[in-house]
């Protein structure tokens, strides 16, 4: 990255506080309706019905139990583990959305209760430092030794992240010292020294965490430790299976897992060698968010272009146009290169976090626009689409293609869900969401050298520390139904540094001036790079192209072979049922449809919504008694579609809903 970097310069975000119309309701809903809510069903005490995320009897979905079996660890109460063996981990990320909530609007009471929640962890912790509740009460004896399925080291990084997080937002030392505690466990447990466990676990997301809790605490052998996880991966392809042989007789911890291909856990061969991002998405994007940031951290190169060649199997061949990331329910994962149905992939919400993550760690290694870019698909479309708008409904699949009749009776289609439950068995999903959106302001400025990178185009103020001067940024924009963006700046002193903007590759036109002035520098990685000695008073603003566009799948996805997708701005929309009827399959666009956008305050709690000119299939009266027929003319008659964001669906009615739309 040159970018007219000056080294001896530095720049940095010290805080950044969200007040965007958009952005700003689900930061309210996070901290209103989320946190308190997610905190009675994690305590069992909300009265909702948890559904099981697909038909299959195995899944514990009576309750929740997550505080309840820490209260059990703890000492605190009799009784036995409850739910899966990951169950902790819920709790971590709700602790963690409440640390990013914290960050935005102090809340001593708020602080009270997750206080309190550290306190229990603290007696549920080992005297060792070991935390997990499940292997506690359950199996004390089996602590690492069923690493594929056991989720130890993955419910480890959840709360080391929850407790750097946590820790940032409050200063509380005993939620990071729990965290160093378990870290200092699992490195004492984990490493090529002789008698200690040469593995991993089946799940990633410690390699993440520990990288994140280095940057924190500077201590050198938690990144050391991350990075022997990283390179140990597929190492010793029999790492699993000896473990498995060393325990036969024992109950499997998750069954089943022991008959699943090790590319579901990237365990396949190291990491290194691994050229398309295979098996359990949630798990590859997490890997690669650690790989990330590891190549970061530590300069690494060849991790850095194995991030790379992993973020383009992904980006360019098994993604989504929402974002959305596994193209089937069968271990929750990626398939084949182009293999993108619409209608029974899996999409998971955690996937499409986990993508935003990994591009996140990316935009820390090189500012360039394909990262961002993804971010923002993933952010507005895939990830949000996982939350109702009360948010306190969930999806933990996000089709583009619904059909609720299906649903309903193929066995096939159970995880296609038509609308969104108020919890799940498996609740990975609906406190992952809580963090992400509660930690949006983490996502809009990255920096580089003496470059401030503006990625997202969100109503802020960001105070920026230039040299141990103070400048802050104030941003203004109603996006993402307006292209316009404008940057005041306030500085202490004139102060020289690149600002650079992220033009989407979606705004084929584009048009930024600074103090009126219309310029026009370079962009670099799809970035304008603006340097200059900026003083208080100074202001950029950015219109970016807002028409509707229409989008292509490459030609190799079948699923979407002549059909289109239409996006304004980084909103991808749908047609759903409850404005267009029965039967969406039947409609097509025709060549000389026109367009009209408009924006409804009501609708949505405000969204822009697109009328479009189309054409619907007639179904003649003889098609009520055959199935088939020969020479049958296809008669079109005149149509009008709405389109809505396809982030708000199933929001109204259960009904049918489609992203690709058939074209004449
Ligand atoms: O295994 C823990 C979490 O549960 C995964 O990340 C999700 O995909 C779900 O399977
Ligand atoms: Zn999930």
């Amino acid at each position: 990255m040159s970018n007219n970097v000056q080294a001896d310069k530095s720049i940095h975000v010290n805080k950044v506080i969200i007040n965007d119309q958009f952005w700003k309701r689900y930061a309210d809903i996070v901290k209103t309706e989320m946190i308190p809510y997610q905190w009675e069903v994690l305590n069992d005490r909300a009265d909702i019905t948890i559904e099981k995320e697909r038909n299959d009897q195995n899944i514990p979905s009576e309750k929740s139990h997550a505080i309840e079996n820490f209260k059990i660890a703890a000492g605190l109460k009799e009784g036995r583990h409850y739910g899966w063996v990951f169950q902790d981990s819920d709790v971590y990320k709700w602790l963690e959305a409440v640390a990013y909530s914290i960050e935005q609007e102090h809340d001593p009471q708020l602080i009270e209760l997750a206080d309190g929640v550290i306190d229990l962890l603290a007696l549920a912790q080992e005297k060792d430092g070991y935390l997990n509740t499940y292997f506690t009460i359950e199996a004390p004896e089996r602590r690492f030794k069923r690493l594929a399925e056991s989720h130890e080291l993955y419910c480890a990084g959840h709360y080391m992240e929850a407790a750097v997080a946590y820790y940032n937002a409050t200063k509380n030392e005993k939620a990071l010292t729990i965290a160093c505690k378990l870290a200092d466990c699992i490195d004492a447990s984990f490493g090529n020294e002789a008698g200690k466990i040469k593995g991993y676990d089946g799940h990633e997301e410690i390699e993440l965490a520990l990288a994140k809790l280095y940057e924190l605490t500077k201590e050198k052998r938690y990144l050391n430790l991350c990075q022997f996880f990283l390179y140990e991966r597929g190492q010793d392809t029999s790492f699993f299976v000896r473990q498995w042989q060393e325990e036969a007789g024992e109950n499997a911890v998750i069954g089943g897992m022991n008959h699943l291909p090790l590319s579901y856990y990237q365990a396949h061969k190291p990491i290194l060698e691994q050229e398309s991002a295979e098996g359990h998405a949630v798990r590859l994007v997490y890997l690669c968010a650690g790989m990330a940031d590891a190549a970061f951290l530590s300069k690494d190169e060849e991790m850095l272009q194995a991030c790379k060649k992993l973020w383009k199997s992904i980006t360019a061949k098994r993604m989504y146009i929402t974002g959305g990331i596994g193209s089937t329910v069968h271990g929750e994962a990626f398939t084949s290169d182009y293999d993108l149905p619409n209608d029974t992939m899996y999409c998971e919400t955690c996937a499409s976090i986990g993508l935003i993550f990994f591009a996140q760690n990316m935009l820390k290694n090189e500012a360039d626009s394909t990262y961002s870019d993804t971010l923002e698909r993933a952010l507005y479309n895939g990830v949000i689409s996982g939350m109702a708008l009360d948010g306190k409904h969930f999806f933990y699949v996000n089709p583009l293609e619904s059909n609720p009749e299906n649903s309903l009776k193929d066995p096939g289609k159970s995880h296609v869900k038509p609308t969104r439950p108020a919890w799940f068995g498996c609740a990975c999903c609906p406190p992952n969401l809580a963090r992400l959106l509660a930690s949006i302001h983490k996502y809009l400025y990255s920096q580089k050298g003496d470059c401030l990178y503006a990625n997202l185009y969100i109503a802020n103020k960001a105070e920026i520390d230039w040299n141990g001067k103070q400048i802050e940024i104030t941003q203004e924009s109603n996006y993402p139904w307006e292209g316009e963006a404008k940057f005041q700046f306030q500085l202490e002193e004139p102060a020289e540094f690149g600002f650079c903007l992220r033009i989407p590759a979606w705004s084929k036109t584009y048009k930024v001036t600074v103090n009126g002035i219309e310029i026009s520098d370079s962009l670099m990685n799809g970035y304008m790079v603006i340097r200059r000695t900026w003083e208080t008073g100074d202001e950029i603003c950015v219109t970016l192209d807002m028409s509707i566009q229409e989008w292509s799948a490459n030609p190799h996805v079948k699923a979407d072979l002549n059909k289109i997708a239409i996006q304004r701005g980084p909103i991808v929309y749908c047609m759903e049922e409850a404005d267009n009827g029965k039967c969406l399959h039947l409609f097509r666009l025709p060549k000389n449809k026109q367009y009209h956008y408009r924006y409804d305050s009501e609708l949505f709690g405000g969204a822009g919504l697109i009328d479009v000119t189309a054409e619907k299939r007639v179904v003649e009266q003889e098609w009520e008694s055959q199935l088939y027929s020969q020479g049958m003319a296809e008669l079109y008659e005149a149509a009008s579609l709405t389109l809505i964001p396809y982030y708000a669906w199933a929001n109204r009615s259960v009904g049918e809903m489609q992203v690709w739309l058939a074209k004449e």
